[in-house]
């Protein structure tokens, strides 16, 4: 008997709670009760379309307002920033109901296609109020917007345990990695990392800088990339006050030798028009290059595995 108990302690400490058990999801989402349901306001403005994908790379949707009590969750968050506007992108709640129709339909699909497109292109998409209301705006607009994800449906991967699917855990090195399908900034890829749970990718050894190496090469390209030869990594220099070299740290605050790697690409840190700050991995050789944190490019979460 006794044996066993610990036996169950053990295996409660080893692999955490699902989210619908832990209400626990990415940081940057909060939790519904009423709902059982995650949402996350975006305050940065984006198409519809980019509103969309945003949603769908952090596991969610954009919300179909299905409920009163999610047009409540809106308010409440949209009411924190008086500076926003007045409407939130969200998805057509007719959409979901109308492929539950019955047969006539369905077989009418090319018709319900072709309405559903002049729809969109004539009487805009959908948007929530700060009154409440759904109402339509033109789809070429760029506002804030809502994602929503069901707390049954949330991502988490018991194993490297992140809120995302894609993490591939390597046996060599002990941690699980993901390249991303977006391209972000620096500082939005630190972000995304740190909300799923891990971290930019920070290169421990030659063996690992090998392993990620790999991966990067497996990679599908990432189409908005600035390049898709190289991959933000999780190290940084501080702008220097003049004439003096950008001294690169990790996001641990090591120095590259602390951490384990320091192989900078040829003629790599060459800081271009001063104005190179940010670490990526560069997909020929693996090795380290700077970059302007600025630009766009896939980057490469990782989280250790603890076991
Ligand atoms: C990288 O890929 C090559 C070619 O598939 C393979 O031979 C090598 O063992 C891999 N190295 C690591 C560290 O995974
Ligand atoms: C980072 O490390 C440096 C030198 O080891 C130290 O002076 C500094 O306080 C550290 N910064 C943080 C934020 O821990
Ligand atoms: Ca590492
Ligand atoms: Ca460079």
């Amino acid at each position: 008997m006794k044996s066993a108990f610990i036996c169950f302690c053990f295996l409660a400490i080893a692999s955490a709670p699902p989210p619908s058990v832990s209400k626990q999801y990415r940081s940057d989402y909060v939790y519904n009760k009423d709902t059982n349901a995650f949402y996350k306001l975006h305050t940065d403005s984006a198409k519809i379309w980019d509103a969309k994908s945003s949603c769908t790379t952090e596991g969610a949707q954009l919300m179909v307002p299905a409920s009163e009590q999610d047009i409540i969750q809106l308010h409440s968050m949209f009411k924190r920033f008086p500076d926003l506007g007045n409407y939130v992108w969200v998805d057509e709640d007719g959409k979901d109901h109308e492929s539950a129709e019955d047969k006539p339909m369905i077989d009418l699909s090319d018709s319900v296609t072709e309405a559903m497109r002049s729809r969109f292109a004539l009487q805009g998409c959908d948007v929530v109020t700060r009154q409440g209301e759904i109402e339509t705006s033109p789809c070429y607009n760029r506002l804030p917007f809502i994602c929503k994800v069901e707390a049954i449906d949330a991502p988490y991967d018991t194993h490297c345990g992140v809120f995302a699917i894609g993490y591939q855990y390597v046996e060599s090195t002990g941690s699980c990695y993901k390249i991303s399908k977006v391209a972000y900034s620096w500082t939005q890829a630190y972000d995304e990392c740190q909300a799923e749970n891990a971290h930019l990718v920070v290169l421990n050894s030659e063996a690992e800088m090998l392993v990620v190496k790999n991966l990067t090469n497996a990679a599908a390209p990432v189409d908005e990339a600035q390049t898709t030869y190289f991959f933000y990594a999780g190290f940084r220099a501080q702008e220097p006050t003049k004439n003096e070299t950008p001294v690169f740290k990790t996001i641990f605050n090591q120095t590259l030798q602390e951490a384990g790697f320091s192989g900078w690409s040829e003629n790599e840190p060459n800081n271009a028009n001063n104005i190179e700050f940010c670490g990526t991995l560069f997909k020929n050789d693996g090795k380290l290059n700077d970059v302007d944190c600025s630009d766009k490019y896939a980057f490469i979460c990782e989280k250790e595995v603890h076991m």
